[in-house]
């Protein structure tokens, strides 16, 4: 048996990369796996069976996935497991910069992998004026936040983005058309990447469709020994509405320059919006304020969203809808029960499944086909039964 790490998805099973044998696999998955509910993402490390290596250079070998190895993390949009480090890319124009959406990016990482590196990379600098520049570097750097800044047109920055990839698992995530292929492209370029033609039409536009590792080569010749050559990760586009609401009580946490003023507040449940003695709202009103308008402008956004979020969830969670009833037992004992709303109910059958349906439950309706397909049929065939 060997190991491997999963690049993507492919033709109803996944490929998989071997370190060992210096090749990819195409594997569908044990159906056992499946009906224990074990969702496989791009990152995850699984185990080999039945390797049967490729008779020609054209050809793909092929091995089953017969389990997948616990994780270092996971990151839940888009699904990528094991990671180092993320960079979230945008661009100042063309698409325009969206302070929201950066802010909004950066909530979800804090909350969903602690510890855990993040940058902001600004691409399309060969678009930018110097004073956008500046004025994005002296609001997130002062907060802990590093920004790269990159042209992969002109090739700015890219000697630092190589230094930083260099031995690790970094996922580049943002809006669609700011360049992650791009970007992916300058770094390896035997990948020739598709990347949108059309530079007029950006918006809107997913020339990307699934997230995929590539190996990143070591680009120093004389590179010491013990250092390894790592992976980058290009992902779909997002919208900012695919992202998760955050708990409203969370919510300044993750905003640093909120979290050192908040012990001067007058009440120690301040939620820095509206109340008297919000040390805050004193700071942002004074000439020097340490506190970005635009950064206070996503807090407010990000709070009132996580709170419409809240009143909902609390509002529906006791509701069923009337008008559907099912019925349970059998013929003598058949007993009628009101059906939660279809919104609300699970759509996992299987204990085993949890791990499926608490990334329903939470929102998440990101899920692969292939998951889809494995959270909901209980009765799917598969070619490789064990
Ligand atoms: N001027 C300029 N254009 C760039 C730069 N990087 C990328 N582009 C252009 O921006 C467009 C979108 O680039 P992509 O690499 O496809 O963007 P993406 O982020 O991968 O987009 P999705 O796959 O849809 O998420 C293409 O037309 C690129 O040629 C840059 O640094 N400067
Ligand atoms: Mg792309
Ligand atoms: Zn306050």
């Amino acid at each position: 048996m060997i190991s491997g790490r999963v690049l993507r998805r492919h033709a109803g099973g996944y490929l998989v990369h071997s370190d060992e044998l210096n090749a990819i696999f195409q594997c569908p998955v044990r159906a056992r796996l499946k009906k224990e509910g074990v969702a496989i993402f791009a990152g995850d490390l699984v185990d080999l069976d039945e390797v049967e290596p490729a008779l020609s250079e054209t050809e793909r070998g092929t091995a089953v996935i017969s389990a997948r190895l616990p994780r270092k993390n996971l990151l839940t949009r888009p699904f990528i497991a094991n990671l180092d480090q993320v960079f979230i890319v945008q661009a100042i124009h063309q698409p325009e910069w969206n302070s929201l959406l950066c802010d909004r990016y950066l909530v979800q990482l804090q909350l969903e992998l602690e510890h855990f590196r993040s940058f902001i990379c600004l691409n399309k600098c060969d678009l930018a004026e110097k004073d956008e520049m500046t004025a994005l570097r002296n609001i997130y750097e002062p907060l802990g936040y590093k920004i790269l800044f990159l042209s992969a047109k002109t090739g700015q920055g890219i000697e630092e983005l190589k230094n930083r990839v260099t031995a690790k698992t970094s996922a580049l995530i943002g809006p669609s058309g700011v360049g992650k292929s791009s970007i992916i492209n300058l770094l390896i370029p035997e990948l020739e990447l598709k990347v949108d033609i059309n530079e007029d039409l950006l918006v809107g536009r997913h020339t990307t469709t699934y997230s995929e590792l590539y190996k990143v080569p070591l680009f120093e010749k004389n590179h010491p020994p013990h250092l390894q050559s790592g992976w980058i990760i290009d992902t779909p586009g997002f919208n900012i509405g695919e992202l998760e609401y955050p708990e409203p009580a969370d919510v300044a946490w993750q905003f640093p320059e909120i979290i050192e003023l908040a012990p001067k507040c007058k009440f120690s449940n301040c939620q820095h919006l509206v109340e008297d003695g919000c040390k805050v709202l004193e700071t942002l009103e004074s000439e020097h304020s340490k506190i970005a308008e635009s950064r206070y402008v996503s807090y407010c956004a990000i709070m009132a969203d996580a709170q419409t979020a809240k009143n909902i969830k609390k509002e529906t969670s006791s509701k069923v809808d009337a008008a559907t009833k099912k019925i349970v037992g059998g013929h003598a004992k058949a007993r009628v029960l009101p059906r939660l709303n279809e919104r609300f109910r699970s759509s996992s059958k299987r204990k085993g499944r949890q791990d499926l349906t608490e990334f329903r439950k939470s929102g998440n309706d990101e899920l692969e086909d292939d998951d889809q397909d494995l959270a909901e049929s209980d009765e799917e065939e598969d070619s490789t039964e064990d």
